[in-house]
């Protein structure tokens, strides 16, 4: 049976609030803020913990090593490792905070994955995600990319392509602007793209305010890549206004899954074309969920990010949704889903409510925090490394946060060779409990 699997990404000891995400509402308001680790990784660890217990099937996807020493010597710096955070803390000190961000969180924008049962090959297919539209971003996907492998090692069922060109014509940001759907995950699926600009030709209509992250270009390139055919594709502008109102993945405004597509009437730059050509190419009726301006306003769906939630399959053919904190916080927001998504006619049964408030305020809500990847039986048992969560390896994780991370980060703690030595070896002994193998830079030096 295929069921989905929700790869959530570990949050790292270096979480801190830069305001590094430009036009991503939370992250700029929340800079200089002291940050908190250890919530942060606990956080995201219940939230894996919670829906685990409610049996839905959950991995792990470790962080990555930051600070980056390697991007700081590539810049320029020499010297000892203390020597190079010290000078980038000098002279460059937004440098060093990108070097430092622990935004590969944010496994939503690690990989584009397209299930097998949508393949030609019948393989899982991966693309990781250039994230070029962000220094501190750009410097993810080549160990995303060794992860992912290492997981997927399996050349039987997995299938792995290159990052896009790291250029702005094939922006790309990955899952966060790729929607599957279809009827069971193990049914043939219909993929919506949704991209926020178009590097070549195109009719120039664009956000004025923020940019736009993934190109047309780019998601066209994956589906190819994925061996994916007209039939089976969609390719939606997103609405420039809504990305001018800080949306700046699609993500942050839709989620769908299985025939339902919850999603705010802004989404889309052509909500009705974008839904004909849904319903024109899916083999099962589409559910839309359409959430009008009038009962929520694009600033309160910013704020409260109540469609950056989880939309999961229960064994009844109901859903539960999973929203951030911050939903019960709108009143609009509440109500919307009291009143228009659990009284609808869809199949939303429930609504479960997660604290993710550390990563929140980056912006990221629980649907940026997790990939996901659709597997059958098989697949699944194809798996390598420890990865899938369990009571022992949730226990293992909880004690290794609770060993190595600390409770307070600032801007200005960035520097400290110390935090740099500590995340070493906490990710050190982080790839044995999870049993990777050396996928960080500095096991390969
Ligand atoms: O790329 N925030 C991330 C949040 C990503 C959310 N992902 C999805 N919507 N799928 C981003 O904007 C902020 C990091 C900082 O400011 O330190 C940041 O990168």
């Amino acid at each position: 049976m295929v069921c989905e699997v929700n790869f959530d990404g570990l949050v790292g000891p270096t979480h801190n609030y830069s305001g590094l995400a430009h036009g991503n509402v939370a992250s700029m308001t929340h800079e200089g803020l002291v940050a908190n680790p250890r919530e942060a990784a606990l956080q995201g660890l219940e939230k894996m913990k919670s829906l685990m217990d409610a049996g839905y099937a959950q991995g792990v996807l470790p962080p990555q090593q930051r600070p980056d020493l390697g991007a700081l010597r590539a810049l320029g710096f020499t010297g000892s490792d203390a020597r190079v955070l010290s000078r980038a803390a000098e002279e460059a000190p937004q440098v060093l905070r990108a070097v430092c961000s622990a935004s590969s969180m944010w496994t939503a924008n690690a990989a584009t994955v397209t299930p097998s049962v949508d393949a030609p090959d019948r393989r899982v297919h991966v693309t990781p995600a250039n994230l070029q539209s962000s220094f501190h971003r750009y410097l993810e996907p080549e160990t995303t990319a060794r992860v992912l492998a290492a997981i997927f090692r399996d050349e039987r069922h997995f299938a792995h392509h290159p990052v896009l060109p790291s250029t702005p014509a094939f922006s790309d940001e990955g899952a966060a602007n790729h929607t599957r759907l279809c009827g069971d995950h193990g049914e043939a699926g219909v993929h919506l793209y949704v991209y926020g600009r178009q590097a070549f030709g195109g009719d120039g209509v664009e956000p004025r305010r923020f940019p736009a992250r993934q190109t047309l270009e780019a998601s066209q390139a994956v589906a190819r890549q994925h061996g994916l055919c007209a039939a089976q594709t969609v390719f939606a502008q997103q609405h420039p206004d809504a990305i001018d109102a800080g949306v700046f993945h699609n993500d942050v405004i839709a989620v769908g899954n299985g025939p339902v597509l919850l999603y705010h009437e802004m989404a889309f730059r052509d909500e009705q074309g974008t839904l004909d050509a849904l319903r024109a190419k899916m083999a099962t009726p589409l559910i839309p969920v359409r959430v009008p301006a009038e009962a929520v306003s694009l600033d309160d769906a910013v704020a409260s990010y109540l469609f950056n939630s989880q939309l999961l399959s229960n064994p009844d053919g109901t859903m539960t949704l999973v929203v951030p904190g911050e939903c019960q916080e709108r009143e609009a927001v509440w109500r919307c889903l009291q009143g228009h998504l659990l009284a609808g006619s869809n199949p939303i049964a429930e609504v479960v409510v997660k604290d993710v408030k550390q990563s929140m305020r980056n912006g990221g809500g629980p649907a940026c925090l997790r990939l996901r990847v659709a597997l059958s039986g098989e697949e699944r048992a194809a798996i390598a490394g420890r990865v899938l969560l369990d009571d022992a390896l949730h226990f293992d994780l909880t004690t290794w946060i609770e060993r190595h991370y600390r409770d307070r980060l600032a801007p200005a703690d960035l520097a400290d060779p110390q935090l740099a030595h500590e995340t070493l070896t906490a990710l050190d002994e982080l790839t044995r409990i999870l049993k990777l193998g050396d996928v960080y830079p500095f096991q390969l030096a």
